[in-house]
């Protein structure tokens, strides 16, 4: 799953990616389009790997894309290279510039956001009326066209023509018919100010914006502790009264705006962290592990998280029942424990 990284020039991208990431580019590697690949933190695993004392300790993962210089949206202009670079990405974190810099006008975070998301509409309501017009140039050649596509994206139209980002309507976000066209709006959005330093809320937002998943990074603040040792992390955050670091913080949030949740497997082996959308069933989330173990599903054991830590241990949870048979169609919650049995 990956997430692009995308804002208005100066807003800090590159300062947050490299924070969230840690991959620190030297000067000159600026042009090039980014990607990191990194954990995401998660307690629960870290409680489960002191526990089993495993081999391997495996955490989820997100990806992270910083679109490259050319790529990058130039306020007014149609180009569409920033669509290019995202079009294959899950979901947005939209960075805001919420800090006072030289040489720039004062902050003004809702009209910043608000303006990078209008061309992002723009670029999309682009697409789809030139993939109307090809519809219904096809039609009157008396081909046949999916009705139901063109029914969405007649959709897609109206609601961009009321400047409604398409990402508002569930049927056309998700829509099997619609993903190809990589539509901007139609992304989970994340919008991340990036404050000042002695600055940690966010700023007043209406109605329109707020309603979005809006969290607050100080994004130069961050950048440092990234380089820092811990005892240098450690004396920072002392002096800025932060109890820790907000990357985990914005990294968590990055896997919920796409929809995911973990389940675990543990054992002396492993202990892992395993990634399913919301709503996935036990066999398919037995097919993310393995395919033979779909195809063999017998049964899954499954514990919450919670009532494992407060059991102590599989047995203590077998004897007082918390350790349930669930089949196939069990929808998966985030934190359950499962060992799926199999025939092979
Ligand atoms: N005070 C302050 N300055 C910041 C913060 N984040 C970034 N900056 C500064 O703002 C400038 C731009 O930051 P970048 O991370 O390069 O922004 P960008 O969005 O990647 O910029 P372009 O790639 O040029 O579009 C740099 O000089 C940063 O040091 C912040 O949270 N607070
Ligand atoms: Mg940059």
């Amino acid at each position: 799953m990956k997430l692009g990284i995308i804002g208005l020039s100066g807003s800090g991208k590159t300062t947050v990616f490299e924070a969230l990431t840690r991959e620190f580019a030297g000067p000159g590697a600026k042009a090039e389009t980014r990607i990191g690949t990194i954990h995401v933190p998660d307690a629960r695993i870290d409680v489960l790997s002191r526990m089993y004392q495993p081999e391997k300790t495996i955490y989820a993962q997100v990806e992270y894309l910083l679109p490259g210089k050319a790529e990058q949206k130039k306020p007014g202009s149609a180009d569409d290279a920033l669509m290019r670079a995202v079009r294959d990405t899950d979901a947005l974190i939209h960075v805001v510039r919420n800090f006072a810099s030289y040489g720039t006008e004062p902050a003004d975070p809702e009209n910043d956001f608000l303006l990078l998301d209008q061309e992002l509409m723009q670029m999309d309501a682009s697409v789809v009326e030139k993939r109307l017009e090809r519809m219904e140039t096809e039609s009157k050649k008396g081909r046949e066209i999916d009705t139901k596509e063109n029914d969405q994206l007649i959709k897609c139209r109206d609601a961009l023509q009321q400047e409604t980002p398409l990402r508002r309507f569930p049927e056309l976000a998700e829509s099997r018919l619609l993903r190809g066209y990589g539509l901007m709006s139609a992304k989970p959005v994340m919008v991340l100010f990036n404050n000042a330093d002695e600055d940690e809320s966010l700023p007043e937002l209406d109605e329109t914006v707020a309603q979005e998943t809006c969290m607050v990074i100080r994004g130069k603040l961050e950048h440092e502790l990234a380089r820092m040792t811990q005892e240098e992390a450690a004396e920072l955050l002392e002096e800025f009264n932060i109890s820790a670091s907000a990357t985990d913080r914005v990294i968590r949030a990055s896997y919920d705006i796409l929809g995911l949740i973990s389940f675990f497997t543990v054992g002396e082996d492993e202990v892992r962290a395993w990634t399913i959308k919301r709503g996935t069933d036990a066999a398919a989330a037995a097919g993310q592990i393995h395919s033979d173990i779909r195809k063999g599903f017998i049964r899954a054991e499954i514990i919450s998280y919670k009532a494992y830590i407060a059991a102590g241990s599989m047995a203590a949870a077998k004897k007082n029942a918390t350790l349930r048979l669930e089949g196939k169609t069990y929808q998966v919650q985030d934190g359950d424990i499962i060992n799926f049995r199999f025939n092979v």
